[in-house]
C-alpha cells in the first residue's frame, strides 16, 4: 500500500496549531531546568502517562500548567523551532501557527517577548528550512471581552509580525458574540479572522462565528454536520473547516478515529483540512494525523490531493505565492 508514502511526501500546510500545544515532555524539562523551575512529575514517561483526557477542559488545564515553564524569548524560540523543523519533515511548507498571549501575560511576561521569540523562529524557518510561517494571535474565550482588547492594544505594537486573530480555550458557554466587538475591531485593523467553533459546542456557534465574527475559517467545525442548512452554506461559501482527527479522538469528540466525520464532510463538498492542534498533548504531528485517519476511513489518494489543495487554498498566503505551492 503506497498511500501512508504518498500522504509522508504530499506537499501541504497546516493551519490549525497551537505553538504552546507542540512542546514536548522533553523540551518542557529542559527549559524548567533553564529556568530553575520544577516540573510537577518526576520524569518525561510520568509526564506523558498524564496524557489522558475525557474532554476540552482536562486537556486545557495540563496544557496550561505546560506553559508555566515559559519564561524568555529563547524559550519561545526554542519551542517554535522545534515544531517547525518537525513540521519540515513532515512536508510542511507552509504554517500558521497559534499562540496565546494571555496565558503568558497572565504568569507575568509581556507580549513581546512571546511574539519576538515566534517571530525568529519563522524568520530562521523560511532561510533554513525553506517553510513560510505565520503567526496567529488567539484570544482566550474563557476571559472577558474586555481582556481580548487588552491583548489586542498589546500586541499592537508588534502588528507587523502577525497575520490573523482567533479565538480558542473552553468553547462551551463561551459563544463567539461575546467576542463581537473586539473581532469588528480586529477586522478594521485589517487582521485576518478565525476563531474554534463546533468542536465541542454546537452548530449556533458555527453560525455566529460566520455572522456575528465575520471570520473566515472554522477551526474544527466537526458538530456542523448536525445541520443541513449550515452544511449548504459552508459548502457554497466554501469555508475552510481545520479539522484536528487526533485532537477529537484525544478529546472524546469521536470514540474512534473509524467514526470520523471527515470523509463524511469531504463528501458533502466541505473545504476541510487536517491539522495537528497540539501535537505534543495529542500524539502526532501532520502526517501521523493524514495515515492514521485515511487508513481508519479508507480515505483515497483523490482525497489526500484534495485535502492538499484545501490547506494551501485555505491558506493567508497571498494569491501569487499559492500559485508557486500549487
Ligand atoms: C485547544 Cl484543542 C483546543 N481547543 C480549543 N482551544 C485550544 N487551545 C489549545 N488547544
Ligand atoms: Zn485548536
Amino acid at each position: 500500500d503506497r498511500l501512508p508514502a504518498l500522504l509522508q511526501r504530499m506537499p501541504k500546510a497546516e493551519l490549525h496549531m497551537h505553538i504552546e500545544g507542540s512542546l514536548e515532555p522533553e523540551l518542557m524539562f529542559a527549559l524548567a531546568k533553564r529556568n530553575g523551575l520544577s516540573v510537577p512529575y518526576p520524569d518525561v514517561e510520568s509526564l506523558r502517562q498524564a496524557y489522558v483526557f475525557n474532554n476540552l477542559q482536562e486537556f486545557l488545564d495540563i496544557y496550561h500548567q505546560g506553559t508555566l515553564v515559559l519564561r524568555t524569548e529563547q524559550d519561545f524560540y526554542d519551542m517554535t523551532w522545534a515544531y517547525l523543523k518537525r513540521a519540515a519533515a513532515d512536508n510542511v511548507r507552509h504554517t500558521e501557527i497559534f499562540f496565546d498571549t494571555q496565558t503568558h501575560t497572565g504568569h507575568g511576561l509581556n507580549t513581546d517577548v512571546v511574539i519576538n521569540g515566534l517571530h525568529r523562529a519563522c524568520v530562521d524557518a523560511q532561510q533554513q528550512l525553506g517553510l513560510s510561517a505565520s503567526l496567529i494571535l488567539c484570544f482566550l474565550r474563557h476571559l472577558s471581552e474586555v481582556e481580548a482588547f487588552e491583548a489586542l492594544e498589546q500586541a499592537l505594537p508588534l502588528r507587523d509580525k502577525l497575520v490573523g486573530i482567533g479565538l480558542a480555550s473552553s468553547e462551551l458557554g463561551h459563544p463567539p458574540e461575546k467576542f463581537a466587538k473586539v473581532f469588528a475591531k480586529a477586522r478594521a485593523l485589517g487582521f485576518r479572522l478565525v476563531a474554534h467553533a463546533g468542536e465541542e459546542g454546537p452548530p449556533a456557534y458555527i453560525w455566529s462565528a460566520l455572522d456575528i465574527l465575520k471570520v473566515e475559517r472554522i477551526d474544527h467545525g466537526v458538530q456542523a454536520m448536525k445541520d443541513p442548512a449550515l452544511v449548504a452554506r459552508l459548502r457554497q461559501d466554501k469555508i475552510p473547516l481545520t479539522v484536528c482527527p487526533r485532537s477529537n479522538l484525544k478529546l472524546r469528540v469521536f470514540p474512534t478515529l473509524a467514526q470520523h466525520n471527515l470523509g463524511a464532510m469531504l463528501e458533502a463538498g466541505l473545504m476541510a483540512t487536517v491539522n495537528s492542534d497540539d501535537p505534543a498533548y495529542f500524539g502526532g504531528y501532520m502526517n501521523d494525523n493524514f495515515t492514521q485517519t485515511f487508513a481508519a476511513l479508507g480515505l483515497t489518494a483523490q482525497q489526500a490531493y484534495q485535502l492538499a489543495c484545501n490547506s494551501f487554498e485555505a491558506s493567508f498566503i497571498d494569491a501569487s505565492a499559492k500559485q508557486i505551492f500549487q
